[in-house]
């Protein structure tokens, strides 16, 4: 529906890197409403949440500390619009970047699965936890009409 959420972030190498804007372009100029947006270091521990269903992988030390030693901020973003969990991870490609197509974030900016630079939601239930971690629920959401959204969504 028009009003599907999802949570998408830029990890600390893709704010270390100055693709910020770039990310944030790709999906205002699709035709997604921004309504939620935060810069921080996520503490410890709500890395370990954001990533609970990874807790057991070998991995997951190194990818909570890459997500909260401050050597860069992580921009966190709720967008909205038609299918955006879907069209979000789409628009973003394959975790790993060796297999992201050319055109999607991943494949025309990384090459390591380990420096993947973003975040999407990859399911309802997902967007749903991420954006109730990320933001506190409904407070830091901001709700409001998109002007273009009549020559957008029909
Ligand atoms: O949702 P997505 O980010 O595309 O992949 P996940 O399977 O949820 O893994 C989260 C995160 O963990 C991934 O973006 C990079 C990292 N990771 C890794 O470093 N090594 C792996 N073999 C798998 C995932
Ligand atoms: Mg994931």
């Amino acid at each position: 529906t028009a009003k599907e959420r999802t949570f998408i972030a830029v990890k600390p190498d893709g704010v270390q890197r100055g693709l910020v804007s770039d990310i944030i372009s790709r999906f205002e100029r699709r035709g997604y409403k921004l309504v939620g947006l935060k810069l921080l270091v996520p503490s410890v521990g709500l890395a370990k949440e954001h990533y609970a269903d990874l807790s057991s992988k070998p991995f997951f030390a190194g990818l909570v500390d890459y997500m909260t030693n401050g050597k860069a901020p992580v921009v966190g973003m709720v967008w909205e619009g038609p299918a955006v969990i879907k069209q979000g991870r789409v628009m973003l490609g394959a975790t790993d970047p060796k297999a992201a197509g050319p055109g999607t974030i991943r494949g025309d900016y990384c090459l390591t699965i380990g420096r993947n630079i973003c975040h999407g939601s990859d399911s309802a239930e997902s967007a749903q936890k991420e954006i109730e971690l990320w933001f506190g629920g409904r407070g830091e959401v901001v709700d409001w009409a998109s002007n273009n959204e009549e020559w957008v969504v029909s």
